[in-house]
């Protein structure tokens, strides 16, 4: 008991320990919150763009990146194209909001900033082509896959940014406030800051690379020059001016190992995925069993695939990531034998929080019988049961 009344005693202000009246009280709280009388516009947004890095990163995330919320016209052709030839596969709710999701404006009113935040999730563990997968009866597990599920990780975290954000923020752009710059628009958490991951009406990649986060590689994922592709991206759309950051230059140039390692040919142009023919869209994306006329596309792989990331020569810069991810024991390329005899309680708590849940045992199972069948009718084709 005494040491923790020692603790908070040690963590106070000894300031605020002297009693005063609460006119006084409140004039010294708001004079500790609004910016210095003097301060520029400048020095403001400065300070607020240091506010939100500095948070993000105390919040968990491994980098931060800020672009000018504006409308997004050419991407929004190219995602109404990439719509209109059907690309999203199963994923109807791609279709839905089209004008919202390139419009930050739609999404907060007032929108002057987008901040990215990327979590890495890379790990010592080794690479699809590494593994005698087929030698050993084993599948491609992705590695985005083998630790905790990044959306609940992100999502905890954009909670905790979001709280630290509106208790230093709330009070210094409350109703009454004038900046030097004008009035204020009344900051009020959902209105004025939004954060999303993967769902929310934000094509992330694009806000990725005008943050400067990284540039788009062929395959359309976000790469940095130092961490590879292997990080995960939230995004957090606000009212408050912030500093932008510069865009990095591709260093892609000619290169095209993805397009040409991907075994379905499902990048079917640089920078444009058909998800019908991605494995990651058939593993994780298919509700129930997976159709005949797709089965054959899983090739080796159990739940999502990771071969256009892997070939990647970015990648070999990239450090191991955030320890959430780390792999949990068992999941770098699972035997298919073992995942077919797991019962419902063994499932449950190997993929408890974990992203493979989603697809769940029957799901997971049917995935694995896939890669067996293509084996097997690979063998036929091999021992020449099977007219070429
Ligand atoms: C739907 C989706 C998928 C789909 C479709 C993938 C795709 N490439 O669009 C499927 C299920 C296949 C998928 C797979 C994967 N995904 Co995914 N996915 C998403 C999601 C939810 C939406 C993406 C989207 O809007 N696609 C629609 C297309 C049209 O959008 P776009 O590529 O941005 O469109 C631009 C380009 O295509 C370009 N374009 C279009 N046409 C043309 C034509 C020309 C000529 C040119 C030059 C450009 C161009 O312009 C468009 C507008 O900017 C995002 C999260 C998010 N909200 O952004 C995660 C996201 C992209 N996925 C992610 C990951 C990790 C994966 C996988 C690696 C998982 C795995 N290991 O299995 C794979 C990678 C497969 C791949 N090569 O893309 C990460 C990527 C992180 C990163 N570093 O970039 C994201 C951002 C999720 C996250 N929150 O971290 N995914
Ligand atoms: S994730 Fe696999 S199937 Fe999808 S584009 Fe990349 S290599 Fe091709």
């Amino acid at each position: 008991m005494t040491d923790r009344l020692d603790t908070l005693l040690a963590a106070l202000d000894p300031d605020d320990l002297i009693v005063r009246s609460k006119s006084e009280r409140r004039r010294r709280a708001r004079a500790r919150a609004l910016p210095t009388w003097g301060e520029t516009s400048e020095q403001t947004r400065a300070r607020r763009t240091q506010l939100f890095r500095d948070q993000a990163l105390a919040c968990g995330f491994s980098r931060v990146g800020i672009a000018r919320a504006q409308a997004l016209p050419q991407a929004q052709a190219q995602l109404e194209a990439w719509l209109a030839a059907g690309r999203h596969g199963s994923m109807a709710w791609l279709a839905d909001d089209v004008a919202r999701r390139c419009d930050p404006q739609q999404v907060v009113a007032g929108a002057q900033s987008v901040v990215l935040l990327a979590l890495d999730y890379d790990s010592a563990a080794a690479h699809t082509r590494d593994l005698p997968l087929q030698a050993e009866d084993r599948a491609w597990l992705s590695r985005y896959a083998w630790g905790d599920d990044y959306h609940m990780v992100a999502e905890r975290r954009l909670k905790q940014l979001e709280v630290a954000l509106t208790a230093r923020l709330k009070p210094e752009l409350g109703e009454q406030f004038r900046g030097l710059g004008g009035p204020v628009q009344p900051f009020q958490a959902l209105r004025d800051l939004r954060w999303m991951v993967d769902h929310g009406p934000a094509l992330e990649r694009e806000w990725a690379v005008r943050a400067g986060l990284g540039w788009r590689g062929k395959h359309s994922l976000v790469v940095h020059p130092r961490h590879g592709s292997f990080f995960f991206l939230a995004c957090l759309i606000t009212s408050i001016d912030l500093d932008p950051d510069p865009p990095l230059t591709d260093h892609c140039g000619t290169c095209t190992a993805c397009l040409d390692a991907c075994p379905t040919g499902a990048i079917v142009a640089p920078y444009v995925v058909d998800a019908r023919l991605c494995i990651s869209h058939t593993t994780i994306e298919t509700d129930g069993a997976i159709p005949a006329a797709e089965r054959h596309l899983v090739g080796d792989h159990v739940f999502g695939c990771d071969i256009c990331q892997d070939v990647r020569p970015w990648n070999r810069f990239s450090q191991p990531g955030d320890p959430a991810f780390a792999p949990r024991p068992g999941l770098v390329a699972p035997r298919l034998a073992d995942l077919l005899a797991l019962d419902t309680d063994e499932f449950a708590s190997i993929f408890a929080q974990n992203a493979v849940k989603r697809r769940g045992l029957a799901g997971l199972q049917d995935n694995a019988r896939a890669v067996q069948e293509g084996r097997s009718a690979a063998g036929r084709h091999q021992r020449g049961d099977e007219p070429t």
